[in-house]
């Protein structure tokens, strides 16, 4: 009987090593999305993640200019993020993000927009995200 406990407890506790890590937060989606083309710069860029998690810093990097932190709201634990009024410059954006996922790993990315004025506005078809540990 103390025997086929013992095998029983050491069954679930390898069961438990198995279990795969807990996921780490990625982004859903952004809008615009990464790779779009638009004529003017967006009002705002919208950065949604599966579950929630902390933005720690965004910076853009614009054609011609010094990096600049774009300031996102909110400031803690959310699943969506709004950055307001980025002014992009004409040319290829790259809005640089880093976050804290829920399960405390870093994360980072980047969304490329490029502004083109005069272009008809257009998102590339939906392509995985850039982030990653
Ligand atoms: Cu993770």
């Amino acid at each position: 009987m103390t025997r086929y406990f013992r095998s029983l407890l050491i069954g679930a506790a390898m069961a438990l090593a198995a279990t795969p890590a807990l996921a780490h937060s990625t982004v859903k989606n952004t809008v615009p999305a990464s790779g779009s083309i638009l004529p003017a710069s967006p009002g705002e860029i919208t950065i949604n993640f599966n579950e929630a998690a902390r933005i720690t810093s965004i910076i853009l990097i614009a054609p011609g200019q010094p990096e600049r932190k774009l300031d996102v709201m909110p400031s803690g634990s959310s699943t969506s993020f709004m950055v307001h009024d980025p002014k992009l410059a004409t040319g290829r954006n790259e809005i640089k993000w880093k976050a804290l996922s829920k399960d405390g790993h870093p994360i980072e990315g980047s969304i490329i927009i490029v502004i083109k004025p005069g272009a008809v506005p257009s998102s590339p078809p939906p392509a995985k995200n850039h982030d990653h540990h």
